[in-house]
């Protein structure tokens, strides 16, 4: 790796981060000792039937690598999809934080981000409902950088200690490892009934922003509030937020549940396709600055990360770009290797006493010695600091650092006293100083009581069609607990949020709402008091703008996956016509047909499938196109093709998707369920309406039109 001493104030190379590749092209094989293998088919033998010799060596050695090629899987966020990309910071953060990554105009540093599912196992499927992980490595010229979020801007927990019951609750369950990543069972809800604090996050994670369409359509937050020291020594806190310039999306649970069938990869691939199309996934990277005298001004508590700071009462100061460009090489070497940890900080940014910050600061070290199995997991190359590693830490599995000399201790004479202590002005890392004095005590500050406010504030945000989906998870989580009086604490929780919510959810898992009318009598005798103080209590604010995904960015549909339905006989001239304008705006075509065979078109030109109607589902797609043509039209209804015609339009049109239909489909469009529309809907284009194409785009970049789910929701 290269030494980065001369970078001081150019922007680092990503290059930097490539040295430990090797490309296989052109070369023969060999052992790990570098030995050229001659036979790589046939195991050493006593004859052509005989015994296999121990003294093989080479089979030994690709064996025994082979046996032991798994690690073991992070403990939580062990689903993970990752990318390289690069950080770039527009205006300078100069007047808060001496971080040079963030302070320096125009500077641009390399990162890598993983995302990830918490509860579910390395293999289990992308769309499941759950909290996505946002962690990001910036490789700064002082040092590594971790910041290690999620999309949702708040946690289940108030402190460390809850943190293995939560995980311990919401993993399968310990007698017979069902279900696999799903909240939708007992234990999970039995410990959220219990837990009051929880529901603000509960709220979040109901929504749809727990089954994201993307995982390049979802924000990211650091959840905690962090501080930001600046050259003078002045503390800010701060929070962070990484907003996509795709708009924040999701997908119905319905789909959800159907992707996870159809390809369970679907956000890892979505992920490595838009990165391959040159399509860059980008976030603005924002700040919400408090200074430090307005510490005690919130209603809540600054510390606790059951909490955000509504918008409304702090902007947020878009001062960067994150952008990721470059698929890894090697999944397990990069994605998988990769360690995070919230205490890799930088010079200008420091930690705030948030005790479920203060659990993770342990945490995440610990966790890497038994999944990597060494402390020398920073020598890994995606670990790696691109500054060179100076201390006197020495020995441990796999070392891989040859530090020459004999001294290994400081204070030394020996070694020239080296390596030495940094002063503050060349960049060495001090803690910011803070007074702290306090009883030892296991307790939780009175601060941290009011767990509803912030759960009405999100339910109030809502718009009624996010309001719907979320009643409907709550319904669907709860009616998969088996235990009636688990269903019933947690009916007992959500009235303190909102009534009209938790009497919907009652009748639909048989909860007696008679229960309701008596706020306190769901809720067990032994639950601490203080929690229960203030049902009643208002939000400051009322709502928020910033928290209904009904406000993101409807304006491009840049790597939307558009399906074009198509048959023999299909309109050549309308497909290359509408395929130009799409790709234009940078949308991605894909032709489905009958079968994979090429497609004749009616002037002679064929089409090239990706996908049969039996291979794919409208549920892997933004949006559909039927394509003009009688002939393509007819043969998508004749027998072999009409079930899977006509599941595709349906199903599109159930999760409130835009469907075009060219000329001369109307045998598709009559057969189908879109035909029962009683109402204007502008999603549903057809050749005859106006400007169809620019229609067409607007109605995508709109996303859904999840407000005529009601009248849309037939059975597919
Ligand atoms: Fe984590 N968390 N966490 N966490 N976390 C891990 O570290 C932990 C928490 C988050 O892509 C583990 O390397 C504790 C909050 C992400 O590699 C582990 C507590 C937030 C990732 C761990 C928390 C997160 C992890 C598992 C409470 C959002 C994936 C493997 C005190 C701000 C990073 C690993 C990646 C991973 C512990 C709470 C985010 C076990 C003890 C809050 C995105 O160390």
């Amino acid at each position: 790796m290269k030494n980065s001493k001369n970078e001081k104030s150019t922007n680092i190379k990503v290059d930097q981060l490539q040295d430990h590749t090797t490309d296989n092209s052109g070369e023969m094989l060999t052992t790990n000792q570098g030995l050229k293998i001659n036979n790589n088919q046939d195991s050493l033998k006593s004859g052509e039937r005989g015994p296999s010799l121990l003294e093989d060596f080479i089979l030994r050695e690709k064996i025994t690598h082979f046996d032991h090629e798994r690690i073991p899987e992070r403990i939580v966020h062990a689903r993970g999809s990752g990318a390289h990309g690069v950080f770039k910071i527009n205006k300078s953060l100069a007047k808060y934080t001496k971080a040079k990554f963030l302070s320096e105009e125009g500077k641009e540093t390399p990162v890598f981000v993983r995302f990830s599912t918490v509860a579910g196992s390395a293999g289990s499927t992308d769309l499941a409902r759950d909290v996505r992980g946002f962690a990001i490595k910036f490789y700064t010229e002082e040092g590594n950088y971790d910041l290690v979020g999620n999309n949702i801007p708040v946690f289940f927990i108030q402190d460390a200690m809850k943190f293995p019951d939560l995980i311990h609750a919401v993993k399968p369950e310990p007698d017979n490892a069902i279900p696999q990543a799903a909240s939708a069972h007992d234990t999970f809800w039995d410990f959220i009934s219990l837990m009051p604090e929880s529901m603000h996050m509960i709220m979040w994670a109901m929504s749809d922003r727990a089954i994201p369409r993307s995982y390049r359509m979802m924000e990211g937050f650091g959840v905690h509030t962090f501080k930001f020291i600046n050259d003078k020594g002045k503390m800010h806190f701060v929070k962070f937020h990484f907003k996509p310039k795709l708009g924040v999306h999701s997908v119905a649970w319905d789909e959800a549940t159907k992707i996870s069938g159809k390809d369970s990869d679907f956000h890892r691939r979505d992920l490595w396709e838009a990165i391959e199309n040159g399509a860059f996934p980008e976030w603005d990277f924002g700040v919400q600055i408090i200074p430090e005298e307005d510490e005690h001004k919130f209603d809540f508590d600054l510390l606790d990360p059951t909490k955000l700071v509504p918008e409304e009462e702090v902007p947020v100061e878009l001062v960067g770009t994150l952008t990721l460009n470059r698929n890894p090489d090697n999944f397990f070497a990069e994605t998988e290797q990769i360690a995070f940890h919230p205490g890799h900080l930088v010079p200008g940014i420091d930690f705030t006493n948030d005790p479920l910050l203060q659990g993770r600061l342990f945490s995440y070290t610990d966790t890497q010695l038994s999944r990597l199995g060494s402390p020398n997991f920073h020598e890994i190359p995606i670990n790696r600091s691109i500054n060179t590693i100076h201390n006197n830490q020495r020995d441990g599995h796999m070392r891989q650092q040859v530090v020459k000399g004999k001294v290994s201790y400081e204070p030394n004479t020996i070694g020239g006293g080296c390596p030495f202590q940094a002063m503050m002005k060349d960049g060495g890392f001090t803690s910011q100083e803070e007074r702290v004095d306090g009883q030892k005590i296991r307790a939780r500050s009175q601060g941290f009581v009011d767990h509803y406010s912030q759960a009405k504030l999100f339910y109030n945000s809502q718009s009624e069609p996010e309001k719907t989906h979320l009643q409907n998870a709550l319904i669907f989580e709860l009616s998969k607990v088996t235990i009636p009086a688990i269903r019933e604490r947690v009916v007992g929780q959500l009235n303190f949020i909102n009534k009209e919510l938790a009497l919907l959810v009652a009748k639909k898992v048989g909860v007696d709402v008679t229960k309701l009318q008596q706020p306190n009598g769901s809720i067990p005798a032994d639950a601490d008091p203080k929690t229960l103080q203030s049902p009643e209590k208002e939000p400051l604010t009322k709502s928020s703008d910033a928290l209904s995904m009904k406000n993101t960015v409807k304006d491009t549909i840049k790597s939307r996956v558009i399906g074009f339905i198509m048959e023999n006989g299909v309109n050549a001239k309308d497909v290359k016509k509408l395929k130009s304008e799409l790709e234009k705006e940078e949308a991605v075509v894909q032709i489905i047909a009958g079968s994979l065979a090429p497609v004749k078109a009616d002037d002679g030109t064929t089409f090239e499938p990706k996908h049969s109607l039996t291979s794919t589902a409208s549920v892997c797609f933004d949006a559909l196109y039927l394509c003009s043509g009688k002939n393509s039209a007819e043969n998508l209804m004749n027998e072999d093709n009409k079930p899977g015609t006509l599941l595709f339009v349906n199903e599109a049109y159930k999760h409130c998707k835009a469907i075009y239909f060219g000329k001369e489909t109307d045998g598709i469009y009559n057969a189908s369920n879109v035909k029962s529309k009683k109402h204007e809907d502008p999603a549903i284009i057809t050749s005859e309406s106006n400007n169809s194409d620019e229609s067409f785009i607007k109605a995508i970049a709109n996303h859904r039109v999840w407000e005529l789910e009601k009248d849309r929701n037939n059975p597919a």
